[in-house]
């Protein structure tokens, strides 16, 4: 918000001049009319039809009944997983064409853009809950290609909890809130989770992504994505590779921590979905890289694992992605229900050039998603919604069913024909979709392949492969979740697990947890876990890229505050592309030391540190007397040293700073004239002081 300017009328000022002044907002000439779902225009849609004013509402009123029996039914069911989402509109570009590795069309032209639609979600909680819960993140993209819709559904973490699909319902309904209770809501932190996840070992590798930074992202525009399964390429003359898809967001990754986590979602529990609509709404739009790692058939019987196996990753370092273009959000939807509600992606919607792998995981979603969305979206005609139909011309023999919305025309509605016109849809040999031909045999049998039991070898190489931050918040996440389960069997089995991943973590969890390691379960691994090489790429905070960009900034300011500093942080942070927010103790605004009143953006109470991801206070003396008596003031600047902020602060905010309990340390920066300035700058680039961390907690 620009600063020097007279705060905005308040929004109960006058009414417009077009408006008259009673509730009714009765339409002036040319504007349209409410009419009902029929077209009849509506003269009073703010009173019922009665028998005298007083008397009772009479049922004839059928205005009233069409109101309210719409509103009845204005929900529909929720999704079973991934119910809270937040989308966005965009566009895919490629860099060059990929002709040499597939003949998708969407991947070959760098002068044409494909339009997206993409949603973003948590996992467990519902349409209502938060958005800052320790969870997995869903990454669905819809590519409106002129080859029909390609769905790219993936998560932000590239492994799964399980092999096979027919284990899904289970670990989903062990992380739900528990039926009986029907508590709690969005949170792994509870007793049925734990008791599935320690009687599957195949699960160990999610654990420790789910119990790492990557679980609470400090935005969606940050979160990295993957297509978790092995998919397939093909080109044009039907050669076939193995492709494991990657999104990587141009600004970087970066979480937050978990005590702003907790904070975050009772301050604002749609932290997520604000900070993607108002970056698009102020043309900062989120991007990612798509890429591939491309892995020959030839290569396959290298790898140290099944490819085929969702619980599975291919270090960058072994195969690196190629990166094949970028997607743009540049439009937040209309209409969330219409959109991002309604949109249906489901992992069969593939275009020619794009295939599957026999990953049973991947097998079993193929069948679930139209199946959950028949119900979910009431019937067969889905696709026909605005979101879901294709750009492109569509058109096939099937008819009828629930919510058609289209009116086929002529008699023959099936194949083969002699009477249908010459213009009616026919198959496509040649640009058609085929299925790669691919040689099967074996015998029919419930069993996992041996080639899938190696469970903790890369658990220990992900953990191992985190920065000594990372590995302390996967120690605490792992000891605040089990914590939560009451029950102690559950816990000791946990820590025989973590014994097989590394014998420092499992020792860490159980001295948090104030459990003696002795009564750990020994839990002996199918397959011994070996120790592979580290691959730093899968660490956040080592691949920090030190920038303020996308990034938000948070100035407290006070009445009488330095109006030049005030003005100089701006123009620096507008310089660094950062957005910047004001807070003042009153919303009403501050006068700052050039007698200009200056609107904020938040009261203290209303905007607390969690929201920015670095921090100034501006205050003058008067001022702080106040200030420094004040919990809201002391907790905001509190909170931002013990997230591990970069603090500025003019030589009059000091004193709350020493009343709040900061050690100034190489974050902490007095704005003393512009060298100050730079100096906080600078600083901010690189993000937390994770050194700091160590001093303020040890486990937690
Ligand atoms: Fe999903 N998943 N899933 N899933 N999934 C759904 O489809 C399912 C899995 C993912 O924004 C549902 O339309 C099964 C992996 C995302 O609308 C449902 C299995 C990955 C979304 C379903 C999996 C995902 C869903 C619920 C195990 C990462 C949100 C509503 C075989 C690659 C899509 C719906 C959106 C949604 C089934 C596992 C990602 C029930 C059976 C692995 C991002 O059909």
């Amino acid at each position: 918000m620009a600063s020097k300017k007279s705060p905005p009328a308040p929004s109960s000022a006058a009414p417009s001049p077009k408006l008259p002044a009673e509730t009714h907002q009765t339409a002036v000439e040319g504007q349209p009319h409410l009419t009902t779902n029929q077209g009849l225009p509506i003269s009073d849609n703010q009173n019922s039809l009665k028998a005298g004013v007083r008397g009772p509402v009479l049922l004839e009123d059928f205005i009233l009944r069409e109101k309210i029996t719409h509103f009845d039914h204005e929900r529909i069911p929720e999704r079973i997983v991934h119910a809270r989402g937040s989308g966005a509109h965009g566009f895919f570009q490629p860099y060059e064409p990929a002709a040499d590795i597939t003949e998708a069309g969407f991947l070959q032209d760098p002068k044409k853009k494909t339009e997206v639609f993409v949603r973003f979600s948590t996992v467990a909680g519902g349409a209502g809950s938060v958005d800052l819960p320790r969870d997995v993140r869903g990454f669905s993209v819809k590519f409106y290609t002129e080859q029909g819709n390609y769905d790219l559904v993936g998560n932000n973490m590239p492994v799964f909890f399980i092999q096979d699909a027919i284990k899904f319902p289970d670990v989903i309904h062990a992380v739900k809130m528990e039926p009986d209770r029907g508590f709690p809501q969005a949170a792994s932190a509870h007793a049925t989770f734990w008791d599935f996840i320690s009687l599957t070992p195949e699960s160990m590798h999610m654990i420790m992504w789910a119990m790492s930074d990557r679980a609470i992202p400090r935005s969606l525009r940050m979160i990295e994505g993957f297509g978790v399964h092995t998919f397939r390429f093909i080109t044009a003359e039907g050669v076939s590779r193995f492709v494991k898809f990657h999104w990587r967001p141009t600004i970087g990754s970066a979480a937050v921590v978990w005590d702003e986590a907790v904070k975050i979602s009772g301050a604002d529990p749609d932290f997520h979905r604000r900070d993607l609509w108002e970056a698009i709404n102020r043309g900062d739009f989120p991007e990612w890289e798509l890429g591939v790692q491309v892995i020959e058939e030839s290569q396959v019987a290298e790898l140290d694992f099944d490819l085929l196996d969702p619980t599975k990753l291919i270090p960058e370092e072994i195969i690196p992605i190629r990166m094949l273009g970028k997607m743009v959000l540049n439009r937040n939807p209309d209409n969330h229900f219409a959109e991002t509600e309604q949109v249906a992606f489901c992992p069969s919607h593939i275009v020619p050039g794009i295939g599957f792998s026999d990953d049973p995981l991947l097998q079993g979603r193929l069948l679930s998603y139209l199946d959950t969305q028949l119900s979910r979206l009431g019937g067969p005609n889905f696709h026909q919604i605005p979101v879901n139909a294709p750009r492109c011309p569509f058109s096939n023999n099937q008819r009828d069913g629930l919510r058609q919305m289209q009116v086929p025309k002529g008699r023959v509605a099936y194949e083969p024909s002699q009477i249908s016109p010459p213009e009616a849809p026919r198959e496509c040999p040649v640009h058609g979709f085929r299925t790669l031909p691919e040689a099967e045999t074996g015998e029919k049998l419930r069993k996992r392949s041996e080639t899938f039991a190696d469970h903790y070898s890369q658990a220990r190489l992900f953990y191992r492969s985190m920065t000594e931050p990372e590995q302390t918040h996967i120690a605490s996440a792992l000891a605040f979740e089990l914590a939560k389960v009451e029950v102690i069997d559950i816990r000791n089995r946990m820590l025989g697990h973590l014994g097989n991943i590394d014998e420092g973590l499992q020792q860490t969890v159980a001295d948090a947890l104030g459990m003696p390691l002795a009564n750990a379960m020994a839990i002996q691994p199918a397959v011994a876990p070996r120790d592979l090489d580290r691959s730093p790429s899968l660490s956040l905070i080592g691949k920090d890229p030190h920038t303020l960009k996308g990034r938000k900034a948070g100035i407290f300011i006070t009445d009488g505050a330095d109006a030049e500093l005030l003005a100089a942080l701006q123009a620096a942070f507008k310089k660094e592309k950062a957005a910047v927010e004001l807070i003042a103790p009153k919303i009403g605004g501050a006068t700052t030391s050039d007698g200009v009143l200056v609107a904020v953006d938040h009261a203290l109470s209303g905007g607390p540190s969690v929201f920015f991801d670095t921090v100034a206070i501006l205050a003058s003396e008067d001022a702080m007397a106040d200030l420094a008596r004040e919990a809201a003031a002391v907790n905001w600047v509190r909170d931002a040293f013990g997230h591990l902020k970069v603090i500025g602060y003019s030589l009059e905010a000091a004193p709350l700073l020493d009343v709040a309990g900061v050690e100034p340390d190489e974050g902490t920066i007095l704005l003393e004239g512009a060298k100050g300035v730079k100096a906080f700058i600078n600083t901010a680039r690189g993000g937390r002081r994770w050194e700091r961390e160590p001093t303020l907690r040890s486990i937690g």
